[in-house]
């Protein structure tokens, strides 16, 4: 146990919490009643929370803190950039340093045609500056028909009102008018839910070739774009079948439409490459950066943009901003985040080392009888619970409702586990240790053991 003791009671700070405190993503009301998680401290992959609990964080908090909590270099690096310029915008024909030497080193880091970047304050607003990019580029090459962009269902590339609009979440749409125009989206390549009988081989190519079929439909020359997350993330870590990505790139590179890698999870070493496109092979044309960037330590995202779309764009006046592009500080703590990335190893150690360890850990839980199937990329996996193994069915209750019970298990057995619909997923710091994934394996396991128990006492064990 770790008290903290510099701050008020646990029940004041959730008494003012619920009473001024609007959570994203919360019916807020029943959190109310329920009382936030208050979480105070963390160091390494451990949170405290205000009564003293340690929880293992495999989530990296939101996918994001790939060097780990608790290190002092980005905060003496903030500190630092604070005394000397701690603010100036890059409008206006001015820059200062950290912007300069951040995108340097991005550009450094990126796949080899991409040497641009134009900086956002996260994923969304990355996302968004995606769209007005895209339209602008056809637009300037003499073609501002070719407005529409292509995603998938069930991705998530955020929450303003282009970004989730791009994201493929109906529940989202159904609040606040979305998609707005000329955006299409086409089927998923999740196997496990929704291959049929298909094999993984088959379905990648069937859902790679929706993407065809939409450029037939709506018209190669009205289609601006396909945007993408190498892996699905917040959908639920959907690896897809080994035919699907090559296919894309082909479809893409046939009819003359730019493919946006969204990399804001599968960015900065998660998939044991410095990005998910490396992993997966493809070749992008502008890629969605943001969390791994910074690992949270500050909020910054952007777009990293080809030679070739930089030159196209850079040749009009782009009347596109935000007051915090670049913002100095965001910038000097990314850029030192980097560095340790870097310096440390750790994108080769989530490759050869962690990974590997974590992928032996993690499948072994397939044999679990709740478990249906297993799946991991570097440090990022999933595990779909299921009633039957050999049918991949689904529980008989609300979707979702076997996940939350498990994910519940897990913070009261000291670790936080996420659940997208009953699919447990983790992302760990690409700072855990080989005694952490024992550690979190296990807990892993128990949560697993619980919540069957719980579902064979409530009848819950039931096929849909
Ligand atoms: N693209 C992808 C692929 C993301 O995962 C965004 C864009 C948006 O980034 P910002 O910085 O605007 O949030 C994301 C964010 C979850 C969860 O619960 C996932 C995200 C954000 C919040 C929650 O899985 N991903």
């Amino acid at each position: 146990m770790n008290m903290i003791t510099n701050h008020m009671p646990t029940e004041e700070l959730r008494a003012l919490d619920g009473a001024h405190h609007m959570h994203p993503f919360t019916h807020n009301n029943d959190l109310s009643e329920k009382g936030a998680r208050i979480i105070s401290r963390a160091r390494g992959m451990t949170l405290t929370d205000t009564d003293g609990n340690d929880y293992l964080d495999a989530m990296a908090g939101l996918w994001c803190v790939n060097i780990g909590y608790g290190r002092t270099e980005p905060a003496d690096a903030a500190a630092r950039q604070m005394r000397e310029l701690p603010y100036y915008n890059t409008f206006f024909q001015t820059s200062h340093v950290p912007a300069i030497a951040l995108s340097a080193k991005l550009a450094e880091l990126a796949p080899e045609n991409m040497n641009h970047v134009f900086y956002a304050n996260s994923g969304s607003e990355a996302n968004d500056t995606n769209i007005r990019m895209v339209r602008t580029y056809w637009a300037e090459k003499g073609h501002p028909e070719k407005k529409i962009i292509i995603s998938r269902k069930n991705a998530y590339h955020g929450s303003s009102m282009g970004s989730a609009s791009l994201g493929g979440m109906s529940f989202m749409h159904d609040q606040g008018g979305m998609p707005i125009p000329d955006i299409h989206h086409i089927d998923q390549p999740d196997w496990y839910l929704e291959g049929g009988d298909m094999s993984p081989e088959e379905f990648g190519l069937e859902r790679a070739r929706q993407l065809e079929k939409a450029i037939h439909d709506l018209g190669e020359n009205r289609v601006a774009a396909f945007i993408a997350e190498p892996i699905q993330g917040a959908g639920g870590v959907i690896i897809p079948p080994s035919t699907y990505w090559p296919e894309i790139q082909r479809i893409c590179d046939a009819h003359d439409i730019l493919l946006i890698a969204d990399e804001v999870i599968c960015g900065f070493g998660r998939t044991g490459e410095w990005f998910g496109s490396e992993t997966l092979g493809i070749r992008p044309d502008i890629m969605t950066i943001a969390k791994g960037l910074s690992s949270g330590y500050a909020p910054i995202g952007g777009s990293m943009v080809s030679d070739e779309i930089a030159a196209v764009i850079d040749n009009c006046e782009f009347a596109h901003g935000y007051t915090y592009s670049g913002h100095p500080v965001s910038c000097a703590v990314a850029l030192e985040n980097l560095r340790i990335l870097q310096e440390e190893g750790l994108v080769d150690r989530t490759r050869n080392t962690s990974g590997p360890l974590l992928a032996k850990a993690w499948h072994a839980l397939g044999d679990h009888p709740l478990v249906g199937d297993t799946s991991l990329v570097g440090l990022m996996g999933s595990i779909a619970l299921t009633p039957h193994k050999e049918s991949r069915a689904k529980f008989a209750s609300k979707e979702g409702a076997v996940g939350l019970i498990c994910r519940e298990f897990c913070f009261k057995n000291g670790l936080v586990m996420r659940h997208v619909g009953n699919r447990m997923v983790i992302s760990p710091p690409l700072v855990i240790t080989p005694e952490e994934i024992t550690a979190f394996t296990d807990r892993a396991r128990l949560a697993l053991d619980l919540t069957h128990k719980h579902l064979v006492d409530e009848g819950m064990m039931k096929a849909a």
